[in-house]
């Protein structure tokens, strides 16, 4: 007598997932600007992007392809060195450090329009406080901003960014100007966002680099963990899936038990 055994085997896979996913982009550029685009009057050049020469009428950007695509940076650290120098007496125009929708063609020390953009202004254009100054901007309005020396000489000096849910925390040249948590309000991350940097001379001139950009991002994923409602609805699934399996193989073993041998 054959004996028939029916496996039912149910498999309830349920997906946590809370991790952040990390964007990157990372250059020395000793060997070109990687996953990002020169324009304008950018150029890599002895190892570092010089983004303006010292010369009038220039104006340079790199644009970092997105680093996170379809998804919203919750946070992120920039790092990088900045030079400005030689240059005209005065020297103009300055250097740019944005966080948004890149603006099409080059763009030089405004940054992008909407977004975050870091303002190293080293020319006197009537702005206020009076440059140099590094004013933080939001959507195009200035939000702080803090005076000092910015002409460098050509030396390269650090600059360190992080912006999170807190605001913005900024390091020029060891501690020379800082911002800590400067509030940014207006700011909504959106995952067309992405990290550039722009440049420009006018009628005086500087010339203006960067080199050794580092910049991570933190993007909350969506939590896939099941509700109250939905933990019910996943044990009725698992007994009603028992409840089956025992009914099917009672009808089976019923069947044989009654058929005709011949
Ligand atoms: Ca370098
Ligand atoms: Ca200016």
């Amino acid at each position: 007598m054959k004996t028939r055994i029916l496996a039912i085997t149910t498999v309830l896979a349920v997906g946590f997932s809370g991790t952040c996913f990390a964007g990157s982009y990372s250059n020395d550029f000793s060997s070109g600007v990687g996953a990002a685009s020169l324009r304008g009057s950018a150029v890599v050049d002895s190892g570092s992007v010089r983004l303006t020469p010292n010369a009038g009428g220039n104006e340079g950007s790199l644009v970092i392809d997105n680093l996170d695509p379809g998804r919203t940076v919750q946070s992120f650290d920039a790092s990088f060195t900045l030079a400005i120098g030689p240059g005209s007496t005065p020297p103009a125009d300055g250097v740019s450090f944005s966080f948004g929708p890149p603006p099409g063609g080059t763009y030089g020390e405004s940054g992008a329009p909407t977004g975050i953009a870091v303002v190293f202004d080293i020319y006197d254009n009537g702005e206020t406080p009076t440059p140099p100054v590094i004013r933080i901007m939001v959507n195009g309005t200035q939000v702080a901003a803090t005076t000092g020396t910015l002409f460098t000489a050509g030396a390269f000096v650090p600059v360190s960014i992080h912006v999170d849910g807190g605001g913005l925390d900024l390091n020029f040249n060891s501690g020379a100007i800082v911002f800590t948590n400067a509030l940014l309000p207006g700011y909504v991350p959106s995952s067309q966002y992405q990290f550039t940097f722009g440049a420009r001379t006018g009628s005086l001139a500087a010339e203006q680099r960067i080199d050794d950009v580092a910049i991570t991002t933190s993007v909350a994923a969506p939590l896939a963990v099941p509700t109250l409602a939905e933990w019910g609805t996943i044990a009725l699934a698992g007994l009603l899936a028992l409840f089956a399996a025992f009914a099917l193989r009672g009808a089976r073993t019923g069947r044989i038990g009654t058929s005709r041998r011949v």
